[in-house]
């Protein structure tokens, strides 16, 4: 059973991941629009896995008996500077997401609530992983450039992503 706080807290969590899909959903259009396919590819990757993100919490809440209260999505950004841009608000939006998880888990701790505790585990480790991959790929930018061949390169490395639907997920 989850306390009213918490709901609204795992609701507001849902919205928040719905965001980040609908972020990278757009900088994938973006990738595809200034011709770069790779990138378009690890950003449509990204989309789907914050898609499944929002539906781990949206079955969560339902496992509880609780109510999925679903709120309107931010227009999210359409014009990016170049790359680097992209993936330098990728970080930024990834290390607020990672507040926003390790605030729900505070709240968790102090309600008593075991169950969600456990829950958002995976999201804490989730984090750890999304936060590498960024800090990643903008290494590479920086080390390659992000112009001519370097960028040919790493778009080439991108295209290589593949979205692993999670075996444990009931959607
Ligand atoms: Fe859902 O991990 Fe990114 O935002």
């Amino acid at each position: 059973m989850l306390s009213k706080k918490m709901e609204d807290a795992l609701n507001e969590q849902i919205n928040k991941e719905m965001y980040s899909a609908y972020l990278y959903l757009s900088m994938s259009a973006h990738s595809t629009n200034i011709g770069l396919p790779g990138f378009a590819n690890w950003f449509m990757v990204q989309y789907k896995e914050e898609t499944e993100h929002a539906m781990r919490i949206y079955n969560y809440i339902n496992e509880q008996g609780g109510k999925v209260k679903l709120k309107a999505i931010e227009e999210p950004p359409s014009e990016f500077k170049d790359v680097m841009d992209m993936f330098e608000k990728t970080l930024k939006h990834e290390q607020f997401i990672t507040k926003s998880i390790h605030d729900l888990m505070e709240l968790a701790i102090k309600e008593r609530d075991h169950a969600t505790q456990i829950f958002l585990q995976w999201f804490v480790t989730e984090q750890i992983e999304e936060e590498g991959n960024d800090n990643e790929i903008l290494a590479k930018l920086r080390l390659a450039g992000d112009k001519g061949n370097g960028l040919f390169m790493i778009d080439k490395e991108l295209a290589t992503r593949v979205y692993v639907p999670p075996v444990e997920s009931k959607e």
